[in-house]
């Protein structure tokens, strides 16, 4: 068992505690593979009623995937490990997603990527004030991926594809208000809240019993300034990633988002667009999950992925060089192969 991982039972409830502070709890491998072997352990297991997720210390509960690993194996020579790593954590996304007792994700500070990919399809998703979600995949030249194509299929379009494909932060209203997270607790509540879910895990209805702590807990979202602003778009089918990106420039109001997107990879932004798609005629995780695995394997051995995650996260210059730079410039041919549109039969 890894040491970036506490995993520990109180009663019927089980605890996964991510343990690596220093990375904001970014997910290596060795934790998303003990992660999967807790819940799959505690699955079928009569003396475990319900499991909660947290993050160790301060900064938030998951900054993302360890996508620095991920880039070294590709630019020495061996992107199958890469694969492999996707894979690992894809798995444990569906298993997140499909499983049959509750899961209770108690977030606050940073939720991001990976973050995003546990705490996102947890059936019961509580975030303290001050939280702030994204999907930066983007900026690093990847994706949105980790399943949360599907999640955001269930917001309004504009919504989905404005957060997806900028990879801007978000507050908590805003998370409630995109579908990723159901009640804000005040941080003060929540230290009674982890001992009242504890107790109602001992109990037959445990779901319903944590359903009404929520409830009982949470404080009335405020505004969400991100969903206010993507409303503003038309509403529409767009039918290509250059086309919402020129939408979004019309409107003086999204000036903010629009200098970002224009900062973003190409190569992402249409393989974020359309993986969004996809997920919309899809309408499953366990399907979404596959479709991204198949876009990830393209996605890492793109040049933009070992760019991006070099200017962000190894030399940290922000300043990536993308090849194309222009979505006019881009191929998306085999990123429809990929996601397996209508546009690729
Ligand atoms: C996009 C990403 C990630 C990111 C930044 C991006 C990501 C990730 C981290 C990260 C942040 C802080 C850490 C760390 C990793 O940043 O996946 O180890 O201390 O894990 O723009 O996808």
């Amino acid at each position: 068992m890894t040491s970036e991982l506490r995993i520990s039972t109180t009663g019927r409830l089980g605890s996964i505690v991510l343990d690596r502070p220093k990375a904001i709890n970014a997910l290596s491998l060795e934790m998303i593979e003990g992660i999967a072997a807790a819940l799959a352990q505690w699955r079928d297991d009569p003396d475990i009623g319900a499991v909660l997720f947290e993050g160790a210390g301060e900064k938030g509960f998951c900054a993302g995937g360890d996508v620095r690993a991920a880039r070294a194996h590709v630019i020495e020579g061996r992107p199958e490990d890469a694969d492999r790593y996707f894979a690992t954590e894809y798995r444990m996304n569906a298993l997140i997603a499909g499983y049959p007792k509750p899961l209770v994700a108690l977030t606050r500070g940073i939720v991001m990527g990976g973050g995003i990919g546990i705490a996102g399809h947890c059936g019961m998703r509580i975030t303290q004030p001050g939280s702030r979600f994204a999907m930066p995949e983007s900026a690093i030249g990847f994706f949105a991926d980790v399943g949360v194509s599907a999640i955001l299929a269930k917001a309004p379009l504009n919504r989905a594809l404005l957060f997806l494909m900028s990879g801007v932060s978000v507050g908590a209203s805003d998370a409630l208000a995109l579908g990723l997270a159901d009640v804000v607790v005040p941080s003060e509540a929540v230290e009674p809240l982890r001992r009242d879910i504890a107790d109602a895990a001992r109990s037959s209805h445990a779901r319903e019993h944590i359903v009404r702590l929520m409830a009982a807990g949470a404080v009335v979202a405020g505004e969400a300034p991100f969903a206010a602003k993507a409303d503003l778009l038309p509403a529409r089918q767009w039918e290509s990633p250059a086309e919402f990106v020129a939408a979004v420039g019309d409107i003086a109001a999204l000036g903010e988002i629009a200098a970002v997107l224009a900062l973003r990879s190409p190569s992402s932004l249409a393989a974020t667009f359309h993986a969004q798609l996809a997920a919309r005629r899809l309408m499953a995780v366990g399907p979404t999950l596959e479709m991204e695995l198949r876009l990830a394997g393209l996605m890492a051995r793109r040049a933009d992925f070992a760019e991006g995650v070099r200017a962000v996260l190894v030399d940290k210059d922000q300043a990536p060089r993308w090849s194309p730079d222009r979505l006019e410039a881009l191929d998306q041919a085999p990123i429809l192969a990929a996601v397996g549109g209508p546009q690729s039969a």
